[in-house]
């Protein structure tokens, strides 16, 4: 039975003072325990959880403060022929999207309908909303955030292990390492709680800036943006010349070292500083900690991944790490940080553009058919892949591309590169419909808004970043007239003529049908089940079902990597520089990232009045030496500008950015986007925007903006 005809919701109030769930944001999901009701929802961390152990960031202690946030959306609204979004029935605007949406069909075929998803949806999301473009819909135009976030990694790694779990090893395995190589991630302000791990093991920073990371670290590395394949090639040359590569280890569980030694040969020391301006001591000395520790691991952030080459560059760290025979090692490895809530979950269950549940394959045939038969349809029905994230976006309202969207868990008009150029294709749309519980700046684009339930009112699951899957369990039931994203898709399915149960609502009918459908696939969740989650099973995938409950897969390398052969692979890669460098016109590097109090476009964190009050708005930092030369006060206002456009924001001066690089948070949305200048390059293999290096000319604008 559905909410939609009627009966009763699926997801009842939950009794009893406190409710022991997981935080809404980032992927390592710090455990929280709920109490209070509707209006009154305090939080606290969960005392004995591995991961945060009794800590949370400021968002996750402020995360109750956006379910009764002012500006919550609690009815549809449909936009009118005076183009005011006005408030409608759930009927009507679902009557409406499903009419539009075949009519677009009828006239256009199946691909002219797009569906952009995100990493922050649970599993049961995720997987629905990939069966429900390919069943419901029958198109291939299905791409989601997550391949401006962990695709370079992802492919990286799933090219090197033959497996893409992001760390393969819980988090606490942290603890006891002795080196941590950071390159691109800045923890202290991305993932509070993970700094516990990182207190005993000396850190190496790789990053444009001193961050809050940087300082902790017993050695940072200062390169050039966008450098960063050098700089890891420059490490593997010298982990070779100075006789630390781990020859046993390389002979035993690798292939293709020979090749990746030709590839960096070429990157002597002396070359390596000219093009990354480490000097080569630091580099030398970066080795040789490594190669000295009895543990160490090497893990890979958005700075080293967000690039025209980040799969290369993660390719290049793999390598290095590979030679250090790290990676599969008890004690030490090789892994990538993970970054939305279920940035893990949400890239296998089937809404990225070339995949189908379980990490299967859109183009192999047994994985077409074995999901298929799960689904209930003929695998010759399923659509083949679709385009990636930026270029369906770039594609939307043009001649070849849809020219209808929805959106589950995504806002593009702040958080696509080239913000300006993504805004004017969304507008190009014949239809755009979003779900969200908040107006974002995508929402209020929309011909359609459809409000849904929020994290503390579902019940669900998500993969963290270690690969462990966490049970979400509402506190609340929504507020009425609010649905659940799986209630919001099961009523379209049905007005599109599906069989009212081939999209069930409850999220653990859901589960069910999701173990079927990944299992024997790579991230393959059929032995786990909501009974052994709540009955306080540890379970990391890969967790196949069988005649014993499998105890899940913390580390799945120990033993052997996930290739046929189980061996890992070094592959050569070739430095190159980012799409553009800088020169005359744009002299100044712009890289983009977070700052602490904000979350990702921020349509959630600045409803966040402490959050505000904490970051309130956009900057650029820059170093004194150039803003001086640049006429810019701290303080004042600037405009930072690329081939592609250009963002306003306050001027701060800083010691801690490189005096080549100006750095912007993306957070803030109109003028102050920095993504306004970010530009279109894609990496070939991962497709990722180069969201971390540009070429970029900074001017004052005076006191206001
Ligand atoms: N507070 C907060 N926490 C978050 C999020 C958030 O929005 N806000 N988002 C979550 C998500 S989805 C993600 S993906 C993670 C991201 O987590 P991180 O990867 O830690 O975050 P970023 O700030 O994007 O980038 C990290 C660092 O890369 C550096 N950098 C820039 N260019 C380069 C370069 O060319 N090379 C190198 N080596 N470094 C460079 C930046 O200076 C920055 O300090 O955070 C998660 N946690
Ligand atoms: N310049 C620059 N741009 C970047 C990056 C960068 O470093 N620099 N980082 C990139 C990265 S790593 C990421 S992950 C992206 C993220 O950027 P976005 O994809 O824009 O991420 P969010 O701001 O989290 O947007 C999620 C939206 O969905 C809503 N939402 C949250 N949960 C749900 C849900 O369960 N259901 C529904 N229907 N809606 C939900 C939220 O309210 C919000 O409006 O930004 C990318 N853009
Ligand atoms: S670190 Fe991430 S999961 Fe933990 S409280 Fe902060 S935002 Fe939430
Ligand atoms: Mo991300």
């Amino acid at each position: 039975m559905s909410a939609e005809a009627g009966g009763p919701r699926p997801q009842a109030p939950v009794a009893g003072p406190e409710t022991t769930t997981h935080c809404p944001y980032c992927a390592l999901q710090c455990s929280t325990e709920l109490s209070g009701g509707r209006g009154r929802v305090a939080v606290r961390p969960s005392p004995d959880f591995p991961v945060n152990r009794g800590g949370l960031c400021q968002k996750g202690w402020t995360a109750p403060a956006l379910l009764g946030t002012p500006g919550r959306l609690l009815t549809p609204l449909v936009r009118g022929t005076d183009g005011v979004l006005a408030p409608a029935s759930w009927d009507a605007a679902l009557d409406l999207v499903a009419g539009r949406l075949r009519e677009i069909r009828a006239l256009h075929g199946a691909d002219a309908v797009g569906v952009f998803g995100g990493g922050g949806l649970t599993n049961e999301k995720a997987y629905t909303l990939g069966k429900f473009a390919r069943v419901a819909l029958g198109t291939g135009q299905i791409d989601y955030n997550g391949r401006f976030c962990m695709s370079s990694a992802a492919a990286a790694a799933g090219a090197a292990f033959g497996l893409d779990r992001g760390l393969p090893f819980p988090v606490t395995d942290l603890d006891g390492s002795d080196v941590v190589l950071l390159a691109g991630a800045n923890p202290a302000e991305t993932m509070p709680p993970l700094m516990r791990h990182l207190e005993r093991p000396d850190l190496i920073v790789i990053d444009p800036r001193r961050t809050r990371t940087a300082e902790r670290a017993a050695l940072h590395l200062q390169p050039v943006p966008g450098s960063d394949l050098a700089l890891a090639l420059g490490l593997l040359h010298l982990a070779v010349t100075e006789s630390l590569v781990d020859k046993e280890y390389v002979e035993a569980r690798t292939t293709g070292f020979d090749a990746a030694w030709e590839a960096c040969a070429g990157w002597w020391p002396e070359r390596v500083e000219e093009v990354t301006g480490v000097p080569v001591a630091e580099s030398r000395r970066a080795v040789r900690m490594l190669a000295g520790a009895r543990h160490a691991h090497v893990l890979t952030g958005r700075g080293a991944e967000q690039h025209s080459k980040g799969t290369d560059t993660v390719t290049a760290f793999i390598g290095l790490a590979l030679a250090l025979g790290l990676p599969g090692r008890a004690g030490s490895g090789f892994g990538t940080l993970t970054g939305q809530g279920n940035g893990q979950g949400g890239r296998e269950m089937g809404q990225k553009a070339d995949q189908l549940p379980g990490y299967r394959s859109l183009t192999d045939p047994a994985d077409r058919a074995h999901v298929a038969s799960v689904w209930g349809v003929d695998p010759g029905s399923l659509p083949g892949p679709g385009r990636s994230a930026y270029e369906l976006l770039d594609s939307l309202g043009t001649a070849e591309g849809p020219r209808a969207l929805l959106v589950f868990g995504s806002n593009p008009v702040v958080s696509a590169p080239r913000a300006a150029h993504v805004t004017g294709r969304l507008a190009a749309l014949d239809l755009l419909v979003v779900a969200d519980f908040v107006p974002s700046e995508t929402a209020a684009l929309a011909d359609v808004v459809l409000p849904v339930a929020q994290w503390a009112e579902e019940e669900g699951t998500l993969t963290s970043l270690e690969g462990r899957v966490l049970r979400r369990r509402a506190h609340l039931s929504p507020p009425p007239g609010v649905r659940t994203d799986l209630e919001v898709l099961h009523g379209l399915a049905v007005r599109l003529g599906q069989p009212p149960d081939r999209f069930p609502v409850r999220p653990r009918e859901v589960f069910e049908e999701l173990r079927r459908a990944t299992a024997g696939g790579r991230a393959d969740y059929s032995g786990v089940s909501y009974a052994r989650l709540d009955a306080g099973e540890v379970l990391h995938w890969p967790c196949p079902a069988g005649d014993d409950d499998h105890p899940g897969t913390p580390r799945p390398f120990l033993d052997r990597f996930a290739h046929p052969d189980g061996r890992a692979r070094f592959t050569a890669v070739e430095h190159r520089p980012p799409a553009r460098e800088p020169d005359a016109e744009f002299p100044l590097y712009g890289t983009t990232g977070r700052v602490l109090a904000q979350y990702q476009s921020g349509a959630q964190t600045r409803r966040v009045p402490e959050l505000v009050e904490a970051a309130p708005e956009a900057f650029v930092e820059i170093h004194p030496d150039t803003a001086g030369r640049l006429g810019l006060a701290d303080g004042t206002f600037a405009e930072v500008a690329s081939a592609y456009g250009s963002a306003r924001a306050r001027v701060r001066l800083t010691r801690a950015v490189r005096t080549d690089t100006v750095f912007v948070p993306f957070h803030f949305p109109g003028a102050a986007r920095a993504n306004l200048f970010t530009g279109d390059a894609l990496d070939p293999r991962s497709r990722m925007p180069e969201f971390k290096v540009g070429a970029v000319r900074v001017t004052p604008v005076g006191e206001r903006p």
